[in-house]
Protein backbone atom coordinates (compact mmCIF):
# COMPACT_ATOMS: atom_id res chain seq x y z
CA UNK A 1 0.00 0.00 0.00
CA UNK A 2 1.30 3.28 -0.74
CA UNK A 3 -0.12 6.41 1.38
CA UNK A 4 0.36 9.92 0.34
CA UNK A 5 0.07 11.92 3.42
CA UNK A 6 0.76 15.29 4.64
CA UNK A 7 1.98 16.63 8.43
CA UNK A 8 -1.10 17.04 10.69
CA UNK A 9 -3.62 16.39 7.98
CA UNK A 10 -6.25 13.94 8.09
CA UNK A 11 -3.58 11.27 6.06
CA UNK A 12 -2.51 10.94 10.33
CA UNK A 13 -5.63 8.71 10.89
CA UNK A 14 -4.35 6.39 8.03
CA UNK A 15 -0.98 6.05 8.65
CA UNK A 16 -2.31 5.48 12.73
CA UNK A 17 -4.30 3.00 11.53
CA UNK A 18 -1.33 1.01 9.52
CA UNK A 19 0.52 1.25 12.31
CA UNK A 20 -1.66 0.20 14.79
CA UNK A 21 -2.62 -2.79 12.55
CA UNK A 22 1.42 -3.48 11.74
CA UNK A 23 0.67 -3.34 8.04
CA UNK A 24 3.32 -3.08 5.70
CA UNK A 25 2.85 0.46 3.59
CA UNK A 26 4.82 3.30 1.51
CA UNK A 27 4.74 7.07 2.56
CA UNK A 28 4.65 9.43 -0.67
CA UNK A 29 5.05 12.61 1.82
CA UNK A 30 3.48 16.26 0.31
CA UNK A 31 2.86 19.30 1.18
CA UNK A 32 0.54 21.95 1.28
CA UNK A 33 2.32 23.84 -1.23
CA UNK A 34 0.61 24.18 -4.27
CA UNK A 35 3.26 22.86 -6.48
CA UNK A 36 2.87 19.39 -4.82
CA UNK A 37 -1.42 18.87 -4.05
CA UNK A 38 -2.06 20.97 -7.29
CA UNK A 39 0.74 19.25 -9.34
CA UNK A 40 -0.59 17.44 -12.82
CA UNK A 41 1.09 14.35 -11.69
CA UNK A 42 -0.94 14.52 -8.16
CA UNK A 43 -4.32 15.29 -9.60
CA UNK A 44 -4.09 12.28 -11.77
CA UNK A 45 -4.53 10.21 -8.58
CA UNK A 46 -6.52 12.69 -6.85
CA UNK A 47 -8.82 15.21 -8.98
CA UNK A 48 -9.62 17.02 -5.35
CA UNK A 49 -5.84 17.44 -4.90
CA UNK A 50 -6.36 16.25 -1.37
CA UNK A 51 -4.77 14.22 1.00
CA UNK A 52 -5.22 11.05 2.05
CA UNK A 53 -4.62 9.63 -0.64
CA UNK A 54 -4.23 5.40 -0.44
CA UNK A 55 -3.48 3.30 -3.30
CA UNK A 56 -3.86 -0.65 -3.19
CA UNK A 57 -2.71 -2.30 -6.49
CA UNK A 58 -5.78 -1.47 -8.62
CA UNK A 59 -7.79 0.55 -5.79
CA UNK A 60 -7.20 4.06 -5.17
CA UNK A 61 -9.20 5.53 -2.52
CA UNK A 62 -9.21 9.75 -0.95
CA UNK A 63 -11.53 9.59 1.77
CA UNK A 64 -10.17 9.43 5.23
CA UNK A 65 -13.20 7.22 6.58
CA UNK A 66 -13.68 5.47 3.56
CA UNK A 67 -9.56 4.18 3.63
CA UNK A 68 -10.28 3.46 7.33
CA UNK A 69 -13.34 1.13 6.84
CA UNK A 70 -11.35 -0.43 3.54
CA UNK A 71 -8.44 -1.44 5.04
CA UNK A 72 -10.37 -3.03 8.14
CA UNK A 73 -12.28 -4.88 5.83
CA UNK A 74 -9.27 -5.85 3.82
CA UNK A 75 -6.41 -6.47 6.19
CA UNK A 76 -8.09 -6.15 9.94
CA UNK A 77 -9.05 -9.54 10.76
CA UNK A 78 -11.22 -8.24 13.22
CA UNK A 79 -9.04 -5.84 14.81
CA UNK A 80 -10.06 -2.27 16.01
CA UNK A 81 -13.64 -2.88 15.18
CA UNK A 82 -16.63 -4.29 17.41
CA UNK A 83 -17.75 -8.08 15.87
CA UNK A 84 -19.93 -6.87 12.99
CA UNK A 85 -22.48 -9.25 14.03
CA UNK A 86 -22.80 -7.91 17.48
CA UNK A 87 -24.35 -5.17 19.26
CA UNK A 88 -21.45 -2.40 19.32
CA UNK A 89 -21.31 -2.42 15.39
CA UNK A 90 -23.69 0.42 14.63
CA UNK A 91 -22.91 2.37 17.24
CA UNK A 92 -18.63 1.98 16.06
CA UNK A 93 -19.56 2.63 12.48
CA UNK A 94 -22.03 6.39 14.27
CA UNK A 95 -18.94 7.16 16.07
CA UNK A 96 -16.60 6.31 13.03
CA UNK A 97 -18.44 8.49 10.42
CA UNK A 98 -19.30 11.50 13.33
CA UNK A 99 -15.61 12.04 13.79
CA UNK A 100 -15.54 13.18 9.92
CA UNK A 101 -19.31 14.09 8.60
CA UNK A 102 -20.19 16.08 12.10
CA UNK A 103 -17.13 16.80 14.24
CA UNK A 104 -14.93 18.39 11.27
CA UNK A 105 -17.61 20.81 10.31
CA UNK A 106 -16.84 23.05 13.53
CA UNK A 107 -13.07 22.42 12.47
CA UNK A 108 -13.10 23.68 9.49
CA UNK A 109 -14.96 26.98 10.15
CA UNK A 110 -12.37 27.51 13.20
CA UNK A 111 -9.87 26.27 10.62
CA UNK A 112 -10.61 28.93 7.74
CA UNK A 113 -11.48 32.02 9.94
CA UNK A 114 -8.28 31.73 12.21
CA UNK A 115 -6.13 30.73 9.68
CA UNK A 116 -6.37 29.62 5.65
CA UNK A 117 -8.95 32.30 4.52
CA UNK A 118 -6.49 35.39 3.52
CA UNK A 119 -7.37 38.39 6.34
CA UNK A 120 -9.91 40.09 4.22
CA UNK A 121 -12.41 36.40 4.41
CA UNK A 122 -11.93 35.90 7.77
CA UNK A 123 -15.21 36.59 9.97
CA UNK A 124 -14.83 36.81 13.83
CA UNK A 125 -18.65 35.48 13.62
CA UNK A 126 -18.21 32.88 11.94
CA UNK A 127 -15.52 32.00 13.92
CA UNK A 128 -17.32 32.01 17.40
CA UNK A 129 -19.88 30.14 15.73
CA UNK A 130 -17.53 27.10 14.79
CA UNK A 131 -15.97 27.10 18.83
CA UNK A 132 -19.72 27.34 20.27
CA UNK A 133 -20.54 24.02 17.69
CA UNK A 134 -17.03 22.46 18.88
CA UNK A 135 -17.85 22.97 22.72
CA UNK A 136 -21.32 21.44 22.33
CA UNK A 137 -19.74 18.54 20.54
CA UNK A 138 -17.35 17.88 23.48
CA UNK A 139 -20.10 18.02 26.17
CA UNK A 140 -21.57 15.62 24.31
CA UNK A 141 -18.64 13.42 23.69
CA UNK A 142 -17.93 14.21 27.58
CA UNK A 143 -20.99 12.89 28.61
CA UNK A 144 -20.45 9.82 26.59
CA UNK A 145 -17.00 9.24 27.82
CA UNK A 146 -18.12 9.53 31.26
CA UNK A 147 -17.50 6.04 32.32
CA UNK A 148 -15.56 3.98 29.72
CA UNK A 149 -12.04 4.95 28.15
CA UNK A 150 -13.19 4.32 24.46
CA UNK A 151 -16.35 5.15 22.23
CA UNK A 152 -17.04 1.77 21.60
CA UNK A 153 -17.61 -1.68 23.79
CA UNK A 154 -15.13 0.11 25.99
CA UNK A 155 -12.21 -1.21 23.28
CA UNK A 156 -9.97 0.69 21.63
CA UNK A 157 -11.11 1.00 18.08
CA UNK A 158 -10.49 2.85 14.75
CA UNK A 159 -13.72 5.12 15.98
CA UNK A 160 -10.92 6.40 18.52
CA UNK A 161 -8.81 6.89 15.72
CA UNK A 162 -11.18 8.95 13.76
CA UNK A 163 -12.41 10.88 16.59
CA UNK A 164 -8.96 11.52 18.15
CA UNK A 165 -7.53 13.15 15.05
CA UNK A 166 -10.62 15.91 15.16
CA UNK A 167 -8.96 16.45 18.82
CA UNK A 168 -5.80 16.62 17.53
CA UNK A 169 -5.82 19.29 15.04
CA UNK A 170 -7.94 21.77 17.42
CA UNK A 171 -4.84 21.45 20.13
CA UNK A 172 -2.16 21.61 17.44
CA UNK A 173 -3.47 24.69 15.87
CA UNK A 174 -5.06 25.73 19.25
CA UNK A 175 -8.20 26.53 17.40
CA UNK A 176 -10.09 26.66 20.73
CA UNK A 177 -9.72 27.19 23.97
CA UNK A 178 -8.89 23.80 25.88
CA UNK A 179 -10.62 22.86 29.25
CA UNK A 180 -14.50 22.50 30.40
CA UNK A 181 -14.14 18.53 29.17
CA UNK A 182 -12.13 16.70 31.46
CA UNK A 183 -13.13 13.36 30.27
CA UNK A 184 -12.69 14.33 26.94
CA UNK A 185 -9.18 15.49 27.86
CA UNK A 186 -8.25 12.38 29.79
CA UNK A 187 -9.72 10.23 26.29
CA UNK A 188 -7.23 12.24 24.82
CA UNK A 189 -4.60 11.59 26.77
CA UNK A 190 -4.94 8.19 26.61
CA UNK A 191 -5.18 7.74 22.42
CA UNK A 192 -2.61 10.57 22.09
CA UNK A 193 0.07 8.44 24.15
CA UNK A 194 -0.31 5.22 21.91
CA UNK A 195 3.39 4.96 20.15
CA UNK A 196 1.25 4.48 16.94
CA UNK A 197 -0.22 7.71 16.89
CA UNK A 198 3.19 9.46 17.93
CA UNK A 199 4.48 7.95 14.47
CA UNK A 200 1.78 8.99 12.59
CA UNK A 201 1.34 13.00 14.31
CA UNK A 202 5.15 13.19 13.70
CA UNK A 203 6.35 15.63 10.92
N1 LIG B 1 -13.29 14.32 3.69
C1 LIG B 1 -11.92 14.19 3.25
C2 LIG B 1 -11.24 15.55 3.43
C3 LIG B 1 -9.84 15.58 2.88
C4 LIG B 1 -9.20 16.93 3.14
O1 LIG B 1 -9.87 17.99 3.22
N2 LIG B 1 -7.87 16.94 3.25
C5 LIG B 1 -7.16 18.15 3.53
C6 LIG B 1 -6.06 17.90 4.56
S1 LIG B 1 -6.69 17.40 6.11
C7 LIG B 1 -6.45 18.64 2.29
O2 LIG B 1 -5.83 17.85 1.60
N3 LIG B 1 -6.49 19.94 2.02
C8 LIG B 1 -5.75 20.52 0.96
C9 LIG B 1 -6.56 21.42 0.13
O3 LIG B 1 -7.79 21.45 0.26
O4 LIG B 1 -5.93 22.11 -0.69
C10 LIG B 1 -11.25 13.09 4.08
O5 LIG B 1 -11.76 12.74 5.15
O6 LIG B 1 -10.21 12.56 3.65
Amino acid sequence: MKLYHCAKSRSVRVMWLLEELGLEYEVVKMSFDPDSLQSADYLAINPFGKVPVLVDGATTMSESVAIVQYILNRYGDGRLEPDRNGPEYGKFLQWLHFGESTMMGPVAQMASHMMFFPEELRNPAILEQGRKTWSHYLSILDKELADKDYLCGNEFSAADIVVAYGLFIVKVFRLAPDGGHANVEAYYQRLSSRPAFQKAAAD
